[in-house]
């Protein structure tokens, strides 16, 4: 049964955490509104399974087409969805595409969240009503040197990346709206989070394909960037809840979210080679093309604020973490193969991969 007073509003939709919170919010009996961008091609994979049809009853999926950087379009689908809940995780993601492309990313990712503020504050004038509005912050902010780790709320900001400057904007004019305008908007600081739907040039996932390609003879190598930059890798799917969560509460807020645990990219390889047998070092080797300018060298979060106000705790562990995305690629990898022995082609994953 959808839930009459509950409707969700979530940029970013159709990538990896847009696409788990769907879902879970599906579950609870909201009925859920996605933005998404035209594409030349199927963008909406992720999302595909859980697309409900406009005449079934029950809570629904119902996505529409706009864009961060046109702020008129954002109005317009906060006016005909007429959310209870904004969830901003829209954005151009990719640190190291953000050195490609810093102004698009500062205009997506930066001046996108104030697009999206201000149609909410003009909605919530129009219509009289409240909305409540969760900001996709990011432990990039911090910059990672290893004198702030483990970083918390408290830890000041110092982003090394287009990307992170871009996110710092977006986080700091969420809470200039709560301050201003008594909007209910808080930050999530979420720390690494991935799962078999990551983006394929994020290093796990980067890592866990060419783990089921090459144990399916499929791939020779993998060619990666610096090994020791340490991560604080949780599941998505458990961040996704955090979401949720930080917008129920009486009073808006902004909390670290992570599993308080680091570890180094090579210690990703070490376990996800050796899940299926292989040791990195047969395969691996490492091109300067997937250095970035400036390296994020230690990201270790300290969710204990989360765990005190919120009972949130992560579920999924790092080894758990690997061995799931691990498992899936073997399958899609073995499902490739199939394609390959019948004569089809299939897209490789080297080459022009970030
Ligand atoms: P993804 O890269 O998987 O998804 C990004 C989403 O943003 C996609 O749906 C993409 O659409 C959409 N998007 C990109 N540009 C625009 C635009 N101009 N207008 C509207 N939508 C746009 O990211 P994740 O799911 O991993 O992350 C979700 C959010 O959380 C992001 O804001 C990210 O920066 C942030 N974050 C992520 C962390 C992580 O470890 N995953 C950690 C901390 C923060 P399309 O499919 O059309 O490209
Ligand atoms: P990150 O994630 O930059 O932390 O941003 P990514 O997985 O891209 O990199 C993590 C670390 O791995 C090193 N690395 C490589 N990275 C990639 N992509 N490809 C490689 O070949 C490679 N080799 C080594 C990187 O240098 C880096 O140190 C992610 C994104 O989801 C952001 O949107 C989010 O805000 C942050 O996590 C928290």
């Amino acid at each position: 049964m959808a839930n009459e007073s509950k409707c969700a509003l979530i940029t970013g939709i159709t990538g990896q955490d847009g696409s788990y919170l769907a879902e879970f919010l599906l579950e609870k009996g909201y009925d859920v509104h996605g933005i998404i961008r035209r594409a030349s091609t199927f963008n909406t994979d992720r999302i595909d399974h859980i697309y409900t049809d406009p005449h079934d009853d029950g809570p629904s999926l119902k996505l529409h087409y706009a864009d961060l950087t046109d702020a008129n379009s954002l109005y317009k689908v906060l006016r005909a969805a007429k959310p209870t809940e904004v969830y901003n995780l829209g954005a151009q993601s990719h640190v190291r595409v953000s050195f490609d492309q810093p102004i698009y990313t500062a205009e997506a990712t930066g001046a996108g969240t104030i697009n999206l503020l201000e149609a909410v504050r003009q909605y919530q004038d129009e219509f009289e009503t409240q909305v409540r509005y969760y900001q996709a912050s990011t432990s990039e902010m911090f910059g990672g040197m290893p004198e702030t780790a483990p970083q918390s709320e408290e830890t000041p900001f110092h982003p090394r990346s287009p990307y992170g400057v871009a996110k710092l904007y977006g986080h700091w004019i969420t809470i200039n709206y709560r301050e201003s305008y008594d909007m209910h908007a808080s930050c999530g600081i979420l720390f690494n989070h991935e799962s078999p739907r990551r983006g394929e040039t994020f290093v796990t996932r980067k890592i866990t394909r060419a783990v089921g390609r090459i144990k399916h003879g499929l791939q020779d190598k993998l060619f990666m960037g610096n090994l020791d930059a340490k991560r604080d890798w949780g599941f998505a799917g458990d961040y996704v809840e955090q979401m949720w969560l930080m917008l129920q509460q009486d009073t808006p807020d902004d909390y670290v979210v992570a599993t308080g645990e680091t570890h180094t990219v090579r210690q990703f390889c070490e376990r996800a080679f050796g899940r299926v047998g292989l040791d990195y070092n047969d395969y691996v080797e490492i091109d300067p093309r997937y250095y970035r300018p400036a390296e994020v060298d230690l990201l270790w979060g300290d969710p204990s604020k989360a765990k005190r106000q919120l009972g949130w705790e992560p579920r999924v562990t790092f080894e758990g973490l690997v061995d799931m995305m691990v498992d899936a690629d073997m399958e899609l990898a073995a499902r490739e193969k199939t394609l390959i022995d019948a004569g089809h082609e299939v897209a490789g994953v080297e080459g022009v991969r970030h």
